[in-house]
């Protein structure tokens, strides 16, 4: 499956995480991101395994964020790293090549050394001011995304902030997709929030 398109992450805080992804997959999302900052190393485990089966019902991706030991006990398709976490080259060496890295970045030194490094895809944001993040720091907007994008040659994905009302100016710089919290999982209707923005990106060819 590509890296494209709709990517969307979980929050405890918003809605109970198992809840979220079976709605966003009924929805059609495809690619889904264990997130949950709280969450003890067995909870994480736990909810992986639960979200690695229905992931696997609906033929779509599981990333598990910060943690590669719990990505690779519950057998997900990728780990998502921030600058802080595991450093991309070793979590490379210890997941092999075939797995899915994706890496925070903020600048376009972070992006071309995670590219280096091994990352299969960017999380660049914030884009927009959002209240998800606590540290998330000022946005950067789209016009970074636009120059991360022509430096690197991995998908880019936008994050922090997009609705559906913003996204385009994601798209329109040149994003191989966009990562949404709070606007599918605090919306009252998930399943109906992710056709949304899925019908959103298909007029736009993706
Ligand atoms: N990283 C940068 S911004 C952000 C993360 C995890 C939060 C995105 O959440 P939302 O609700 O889509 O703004
Ligand atoms: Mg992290």
């Amino acid at each position: 499956m590509r890296l494209v398109g709709l990517y969307v992450i979980t929050e405890p805080a918003l809605r109970d995480p198992i809840e979220g992804a079976r709605l966003v997959l009924e929805g059609g999302g495809r690619i889904l991101q264990l997130r949950d900052k709280h969450a003890t190393t067995r909870q994480l485990v736990q909810m992986g395994q639960e979200l690695r089966a229905l992931t696997r019902q609906y033929g779509a991706l599981l990333i598990v964020n910060d943690r590669l030991d719990v990505a690779l006990a519950v057998e997900a398709d990728g780990v998502h790293l921030g600058q802080d976490d595991l450093p991309v080259a070793l979590a490379r060496r210890l997941a092999g090549e075939k797995f899915i890295i994706g890496v925070s970045a903020e600048t376009l030194e972070e992006a071309r050394r995670a590219e280096a490094e091994g990352a299969s895809y960017l999380g660049v944001g914030p884009m927009f001011a959002t209240a998800t993040k606590a540290d998330a720091g000022a946005p950067i907007g789209p016009a970074r995304l636009r120059a991360i994008k022509q430096a690197v040659s991995i998908p880019v994905f936008g994050i922090g902030g997009i609705t559906l009302q913003n996204a385009a100016q994601v798209l329109e710089a040149g994003a191989d997709g966009i990562c949404v919290i709070s606007a599918i999982m605090g919306a009252a209707d998930p399943a109906e929030a992710t056709r949304q923005f899925l019908t959103m990106l298909a007029q736009r060819g993706m």
